[in-house]
């Protein structure tokens, strides 16, 4: 098996302080839990941008501060911008920070209902977002809240719009989505074209259990405060760094060796 890239998804656009206070919103309270997640582990950082109180946003130059920020702390850790941002941008607003030409950006695949909101990804839009994201030269990861989403990937490798290997991020137990079992893994696993990577998503306390799963299955982790702000039942996560040293343990115990940044980016194929 292939060593364990562990992503860190840092901050998200739908947590907050209130929720847990390690949430990190600022560029450097997201600089510093950027550097203690790389530091625990995490060769890739998910990253969306908040302004200081906490609200979403896809700004340029906001995301290019926290991102020079993080770069500071985490020379060589892949960074991997979303382009999902947060329920009712623009398209326009979601692929801004694309033109920083960061390594990584997230692609999602489809529509979904999202809490009592309508995540909207039509397909010309993701004809766009692949587009963009061949023209700056950046690694997409695919991702997929249903299975429904990952036709709409291969669609777009047959129109020359993603290059294969593809890598798909499984975001399993959004109310709506797929849910975080078993059966759903290894369902989404056997039904992406042979050759590509995954890791999976784990909502809420799916985090955990998804995580051991893909050490099991030979698939990549994401873990981190976007996804879940729990450590345990009732117990709040302390940091991002906390999450990831949890993963790094199991995956020890199991035996599977934990990638650093260059070795995560062999694995995914990024130039
Ligand atoms: N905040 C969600 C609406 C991504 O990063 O690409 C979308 C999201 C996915 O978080
Ligand atoms: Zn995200």
């Amino acid at each position: 098996m292939e060593k364990l890239i562990i992503t860190c998804a840092l901050t998200g656009a739908e947590v907050t302080k209130e929720q847990n206070p390690a949430v990190p919103y600022t560029a450097e309270e997201m600089a510093q839990s950027a550097y203690e997640a790389y530091i625990a582990g995490a060769s890739i950082l998910h990253i969306h941008v908040r302004e200081d109180d906490g609200t979403p946003t896809q700004n340029k130059e906001r995301f290019k501060v926290i991102l020079d920020a993080i770069r500071q702390k985490c020379p060589d850790a892949i960074l991997q911008v979303t382009t999902g941002g947060a329920v009712g941008m623009s398209d326009e607003e979601r692929l801004a920070p694309v033109k920083l030409r960061p390594e990584m950006a997230t692609l999602d695949a489809g529509t979904i209902n999202f809490g009592d909101e309508v995540f909207v990804n039509s397909f010309p839009s993701l004809i766009n977002f692949a587009k963009k994201m061949k023209e700056f030269n950046i690694k997409p990861e695919i991702e997929v809240f249903d299975r429904g989403m990952i036709e709409n990937a291969k669609r777009l490798v047959k129109m020359g719009l993603l290059d294969t290997p593809l890598h798909f991020d499984f975001v399993l137990g959004v109310p709506s989505g797929m849910p975080a079992d078993i059966d759903s893994l290894t369902y989404m696993v056997r039904s992406i074209p042979e050759g590509s990577t995954w890791t999976v998503a784990g909502i809420g306390r799916h985090q955990l259990p998804m995580a051991i799963f893909a050490i099991l299955l030979g698939g990549h982790v994401r873990v981190g405060l976007e996804d879940n702000i729990y450590y345990n039942k009732g117990e709040l996560a302390k940091s991002n760094a906390q999450l990831v040293e949890r993963v790094v343990r199991i995956a020890k115990e199991l035996g599977r060796d934990v990638a650093t940044p260059n070795e995560a980016r062999r694995i995914l194929n990024i130039k």
